[in-house]
């Protein structure tokens, strides 16, 4: 294995015999693969080590099945879990290249919508900074999520195409291949049941390997192709029949090519449900190959074997793995039920009703018959064993994932402490008063390598100065930096660090032509755009401030830049038109010059990780401000309190836990609880009840309304003072008086970084480390090796 101080020779020689360059013509992406590769070298050795360990000690594996992993760029976590920083900076200095510019030519994998891919990309890194031995398993996608631009404001999407560069990080493993099938016929043949699929694809592998921190161990990203089972129609051909002979090609190939936009519209259901069997399907039988190499008890299956289901996506693992052991494997369906739920479990991210998946039951049977009739099967064998007031895994015609998810599973779980309570009461209180054992919480972490070390240096390097480096897998450690709160030097060093950051971000947003003063407050609100997360309710506010601010310019306000990021789902219109408003009060705020140098707006288009890595070093407010109830957890909010910015939020997600952490005197809280806003839904005219109450908020709609920033909002004036289901007219009084009470903290700049230091130092415990070591402990009773 090369050592650290060949980085130099390596990365030459990937130039010359990988990539077939000289120096003197290399391009900045020649340099970055010849890095990578260079990098990649260094991950085999403790790849194959952590796997003949895992094999060696016959350790539990865990296996995570998710349709998205949003890992963004791979090179810097590699290089900083390898430790190689300073060797892959002087290797760069020495051609006249900055590293930087290096590491900011690796495209995004944007293999995910939001906070569910991004926790699973998270959770791959802890897993192998913690040493437990796991695979995870998805699609490739040619094309992540879509690219964000704007044009005259609006959200304009574009095919992402992050695999048309070489993609230096994977293996192609065409031998780990399987046929998986779609309709047909299910026949009795022999005593035995046969299902005989109508049509076919075989999923291909793709193997990456995941690098823990210090090299100690690396685990498996595991994504699937689809490719043809025959590439290409000869006949058809040779007839002149070009297109069609393609046909049985680009037909697979459509299973793997684009990512899914959640949240959205009706179509391509086949393709979706075709797109989780598909993986789902490749992995089970991965899975058992695998197992079936070391032990011939499938009774050990649950030992040795855990599966945990990222929300609904992969439930229809339920029947499958029960039809691979009976149909198979011959074992009866009863004890494949049984087998199958000890190894499954279900992650739960979301109370949204149209976010819980349902399946037509005709559309089941037609894609999946041997599948529809195990669901009837399991669902039949539940009721008999939990009579029930009517918990069924139909209804209506519909095929409940989420029901289905949950009695294939032997645990669920929730992902904050406030979530989880309200699954029990809500979407399956039924299942939990017969399961009462079976729902736990694991409230979600982040991994402080990419979030804290990678993303903000200089934090970084100030908190290793105090306290030692330890933090960095051990992340409670940061409870050390609290008495540093009140030690002046510290504090002034932590707010030139954050100065540091938020001149670098100026920069970045005044090339994008929105030039912020470094000294005024930032203020962030950065993900995927949706009326539960109410960014409307943000601008609404944003409006009103302005408002106040032309009314009495020299009244002393905190200078503050509002800087918005984040995409809607192609199909979420009333999104889209959040965008655009926001779009619109920027173009006018920004050049209003009575007030252009107390408040400005920023947009920045095409919000991903690495953009998220740049935005969130700088914050100094993060905005949470969810319907309460409505957001699962969130992990956003925990990235900012990490690195010392202050929240205003609901009591929603995660944010209750945050606030119990960093303490109520060092978060802005607002807004009605849980409970109070089903109650409030209940009152006859709500949201015209606080308008009549506010005159800053019916001063903000009206000039929406009427045309201040253009023409065409009044779909969300009309809503807001309306229906208004996530109640912005009703918390926005409260809304608009935390945010003066943040300027007011504002204002005093020491007594602000005191606070967040605080914020930094209490946050140690959303380590997504902490939160696999929940899930090895309650969920998947597995156990941390070593590699030699
Ligand atoms: O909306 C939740 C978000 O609150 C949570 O942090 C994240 C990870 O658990 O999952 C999100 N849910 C989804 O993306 C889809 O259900």
């Amino acid at each position: 294995m090369p050592t650290k101080t060949d980085l130099r020779d390596d990365i030459q020689h990937h130039l010359k015999y990988s990539l077939g360059k000289d120096a003197g013509h290399a391009q900045i992406t020649d340099w970055r693969l010849a890095l990578s590769y260079a990098i990649r070298d260094r991950i085999v050795d403790p790849w194959f080590a952590s796997t003949r360990a895992t094999y060696a000690q016959k350790g539990k594996r865990v296996y995570y099945l998710s349709m998205e992993f949003l890992i963004g760029r791979l090179l810097e976590d590699a290089v900083v879990n390898l430790g190689l920083m300073d060797e892959a900076e002087a290797a760069f200095k020495a051609n006249d290249l900055s590293l930087d510019d290096v590491l900011g030519d690796e495209p995004d994998a944007a293999l995910g919508n939001g906070g569910l891919g991004r926790l699973a990309a998270c959770f791959l890194e802890s897993l192998s900074t913690i040493g437990c031995p796991a695979y995870g398993y998805g699609i490739r996608y040619e094309h992540g999520l879509f690219k964000q631009s704007f044009h005259e404001g609006r959200q304009i999407e574009s095919p992402e195409d992050w695999l048309t560069q070489p993609h230096a990080w994977e293996f192609e493993r065409p031998e780990a291949a399987f046929r998986i099938g779609f309709g047909g016929s299910v026949e009795e043949l022999g005593g035995k049941t046969v299902w005989t699929p109508s049509e076919a694809v075989i999923a291909e592998a793709f193997d990456t390997p995941i690098i823990g921190w210090e090299g100690r161990w690396a685990n498996t990203l595991r994504l699937w192709a689809a490719k043809p089972e025959q590439v290409f129609d000869l006949d058809r051909f040779n007839a002149g029949d070009y297109y069609g002979a393609a046909e049985p090609e680009n037909l697979a190939r459509t299973i793997s090519r684009v990512l899914y936009p959640d949240d959205t519209t009706d179509e391509g259901k086949r393709l979706r449900l075709k797109q989780e069997f598909f993986f789902t399907a490749a992995s089970l039988r991965d899975i058992l190959r695998r197992f079936e190499s070391e032990y011939d008890d499938l009774e050990l299956l649950p030992q040795k074997v855990a599966i945990q289901l990222n929300d609904t996506h992969p439930a229809i693992a339920g029947p499958e793995l029960v039809r691979l052991l009976a149909d198979e494997k011959g074992m009866p369906v009863e004890k494949a039920i049984e087998i199958a739920r000890g190894c499954l479990s279900y992650t739960n991210h979301t109370l949204l009703p149209e976010a819980l998946e349902r399946w037509s039951e005709g559309l089941m049977r037609d894609l999946l018959p041997r599948h529809m009739q195990l669901i009837e099967e399991i669902d039949a064998a539940h009721a008999r064993e939990n009579p029930s007031r009517g918990v069924t895994m139909t209804d209506d015609g519909d095929v409940l994932m989420g029901p289905l998810a949950f009695a294939m599973a032997h645990k669920v779980n929730g992902v904050s402490a406030l979530h989880t309570e309200l699954m029990k009461e809500t979407v399956f209180e039924e299942l939990h008063r017969l399961h009462p054992d079976r729902i736990v919480n694991q409230t979600n972490g982040v991994t402080p390598r990419r979030w804290v070390l990678s993303a903000n240096p200089r934090l970084s390097a100030l908190i290793t100065e105090a306290i030692g480096d330890g933090w960095v897998d051990d992340l409670e450690r940061l409870s050390k930096l609290e008495p540093m709160a009140d030690d002046k030097t510290f504090r002034d060093a932590f707010a030139a660090a954050k100065r540091a950051n938020k001149a670098d971000l100026a920069n970045y947003l005044g090339d994008r032509g929105t030039n912020v003063d470094p000294d005024a407050m930032f203020d962030v609100q950065i993900k995927r755009i949706h009326e539960y997360k109410r960014q409307h309710l943000n601008i609404i506010e944003t409006i009103a401030h302005w408002q106040e601010i032309k009314d009495n310019p020299g009244a002393g306000w905190v200078p503050r830049v509002k800087i918005f990021g984040g995409k809607a789902a192609p199909g979420y219109v009333f999104a889209k038109e959040i965008i655009h408003l926001i779009n619109a009060v920027a173009e006018v705020i920004n050049t209003d010059a009575d007030t252009g140098h107390l408040l400005k707006v920023a947009y920045p288009a095409n919000y991903n990780v690495t953009l998220a890595e740049r935005l969130i070093p700088a914050a100094e407010l993060s905005e949470q401000i969810s319907t309460a109830g409505k957001e699962a957890s969130g992990t956003g909010n925990m990235k900012f309190a990490l690195n010392g910015a202050l929240t205003v939020g609901t009591l929603d997600g995660a944010n209750v836990e945050i606030r119990d952490l960093v303490g109520a005197e060092n978060f802005f809280l607002f807004g009605m609880t849980a409970d109070e806003v089903v109650k409030r839904r209940e009152v006859e005219g709500h949201a015209q009840k606080a308008i009549d109450a506010d005159p800053r908020l019916k001063r903000a709609l009206d000039a929406i309304r009427s045309g201040t920033f253009g023409p065409g909002f009044e779909g969300i004036v009309d809503n807001v003072s309306g229906p208004d289901y996530f109640l912005v007219a009703s918390d926005f009084t409260d809304f608009y008086r935390a945010q003066r009470e943040v300027e007011k903290a504002y204002a005093d700049q020491d007594a602000w970084t005191r606070m967040a230091v605080l914020n930094t130092a209490r946050s140690g415990w959303f380590s997504s480390d902490r939160t696999i070591r929940g899930y090895m402990r309650d969920v998947w009773y597995s156990e941390a090796l070593a590699a030699e």
